[in-house]
């Protein structure tokens, strides 16, 4: 490429126009995060400057030939404490503020609606809790809490959005969340921020920040017909769950309408929140999440569902607040839960998944589990 090519101007202008010393300022908690970043980037170049200017004004003024002896060297309390005390009182600002700061960016607020994130090698899947998917970018709402609980199909990745100075790591195995509130319109970065194989650069994507109208259009234009907890109420009756987990009296396992956020004793007596990573965990390592006064009996599903079933299941259970479609559905596939109890042999979970699954009476939509997609109450 030599200098006269017009690529290489109009890369030049390019990188010019649009090169950004700063992401823009697009979340609630931009402008604190960005005042914090400001004073500490303010404290560090003012003791740069100080501690540079003394070390050259000191090797100029006591060089060797003004000072062939060394003569005068003794101790100044005063001056100990002064340069002891002064950035100990900086630190401990930094230390509160940031305390602070840390407090409100890591507990989410609880009014937030929530969004699925999985993340794989290499992209990043979106679900909404209406059923809308999406890969390598995210819609939301402006002015509304978000949160994310996001989790990884395989290795570490790290979901970062710098317009809104939020980034966090996205794990196998476990949910982590993140939360933010959009304030302006418009498309911003999505970055994967965590090497995570040959592709990790292209793990990007776009996050489409919308006024809540255009955002109930874009709701109401993408979904796929089916919520996650519709998903979930499928595979809860097709994997065997509603065997035991009915809410009838003598049930083998416990009653899960009404669990999500309430306490939990455990078999060693610890008492838990059943929030979402309790409910996946349960799922998965039933002998790790053990209910006290029940037998161990619940098989493990590890393996036999995917993150995204996974998240199905939890934001059914979560929406779950009594067990009438649970009977109904049990009483539709003439199966009751005592009858496998009576004869003591587990239910067929894999050919009820074929049988069951297109028999439910649940053609009629579940208004219950849309509920987070509303309009905000503000
Ligand atoms: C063979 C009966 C059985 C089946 C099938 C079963 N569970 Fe369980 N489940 C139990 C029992 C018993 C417990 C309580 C003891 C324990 O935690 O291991 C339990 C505990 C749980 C808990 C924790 C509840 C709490 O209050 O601590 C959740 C959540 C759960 N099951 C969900 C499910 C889901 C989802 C399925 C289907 C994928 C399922 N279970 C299938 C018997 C069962
Ligand atoms: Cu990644």
């Amino acid at each position: 490429m030599h200098f006269f090519s017009p690529v290489l101007w109009q890369f030049l202008v390019k990188w010019l126009t649009e090169f950004a010393l700063f992401p823009p300022q697009a979340s609630a908690i931009a402008p604190y995060m960005d005042a914090f970043y400001f004073f500490l980037l303010l404290i560090s170049l003012v003791g740069l400057v100080l501690v540079g200017l003394m070390v050259g004004t000191f090797s100029i003024m006591f060089r060797k030939e003004k000072n062939p002896q060394a003569t005068h060297i003794e101790g100044s309390t005063l001056l100990e404490a002064t340069w002891t005390i002064i950035p100990l009182a900086l630190f401990m600002v930094c230390f509160v503020w940031g305390a602070l700061l840390y407090f409100r960016i890591y507990n989410p607020p609880t009014n937030a609606m929530n969004i699925y994130i999985v993340g794989k090698q290499w992209m990043w899947k979106a679900e909404h809790p209406g059923g809308q998917h999406e890969i390598n970018a995210l819609h939301i709402p402006v002015g509304r809490n978000v949160q994310l609980t996001m989790i990884s199909q395989d290795v570490f990745h790290s979901f970062s959005i710098p317009a809104f100075r939020v980034k966090r790591e996205v794990i196998p195995g476990r949910y982590s969340t993140v939360w933010f509130r959009a304030t302006q319109p418009g498309t911003y970065h999505l970055f994967c921020t965590q090497y995570c194989g040959t592709l990790h650069s292209s793990m990007i994507g776009d996050i489409v920040a919308m006024s809540p109208d255009d955002y109930e259009k874009w709701t109401a234009g993408s979904t796929s017909g089916q919520s996650l907890a519709q998903n979930g109420e499928r595979l809860y009756a097709s994997l065997g769950c509603n065997s035991c987990h009915s809410g009838t009296a003598g049930a083998r396992g416990p009653n899960l309408a009404g669990i999500y956020r309430s306490k939990v004793m455990l078999a060693g007596g610890r008492t838990v929140t059943a929030d979402d990573e309790f409910l996946r965990g349960s799922i998965l390592n039933p002998t790790t999440h053990a209910m006290a006064g029940y037998a161990p009996i619940m098989p493990t599903y590890q393996g036999q569902v995917s993150e995204e079933g996974l998240i199905d299941l939890v934001e059914y259970i979560k929406g779950l607040n009594n067990n009438d479609r649970i009977h109904q559905t049990l009483n539709d596939s003439n199966f009751s839960p005592s009858q496998a109890g009576a004869t003591g042999a587990a239910p067929n979970y894999r050919s009820r998944q074929l049988n069951g699954a297109d028999q439910m009476p649940n053609a009629k939509p579940d208004t219950s589990s849309s509920k987070g997609m509303g309009p905000s109450p503000q």
